[in-house]
């Protein structure tokens, strides 16, 4: 029991060594996926409301398991819905939105790399 117990977290750190070393060789896109850049920028100001939020990854995602959406200051989801990791770029996350009013917006992302691996984040942009 105790054995099996040790090989299968032995198996673990094996895998997650495995994974944090290609996630630093540069070249590999089959470690866990981080965002690159988005768009608006992270802690931007802007003065016209974005048609889209994208952010771009590090590595190709799984659009099963990858999501986005945007809230308002309150908590109030606004985007349209359609978060998705585009169709023809999979490393690229976009969600469409309405026009919006002046005020702060948190972007909250969750993806899943190739690799099986998941990071999630989340960054604001303000309207003004
Ligand atoms: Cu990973």
């Amino acid at each position: 029991m105790s054995t099996i117990l040790r090989s299968s977290n032995l198996r673990k750190t094996a895998a997650f060594l495995f994974c944090a070393i290609l996630s630093f060789v540069p070249g590999i896109s089959s470690g866990h996926a981080f965002p690159d850049h988005a768009d608006p920028k992270v802690g931007s100001t802007i003065s016209v409301s974005p048609v889209h939020v994208r952010i771009w990854f590090d590595g190709n995602l799984e659009p099963l398991f990858s999501t986005i959406i945007v809230q308002d200051a309150k908590g109030r989801k606004v985007d349209k819905g359609d978060g998705q990791v585009n169709p023809v770029d999979d490393t690229l996350l976009d969600v469409s939105l309405p026009p919006l009013p002046p005020g702060t917006y948190r972007v909250i992302w969750s993806v899943v790399a190739r690799d099986g691996h998941k990071t999630a984040g989340d960054y604001t942009f303000t309207i003004r």
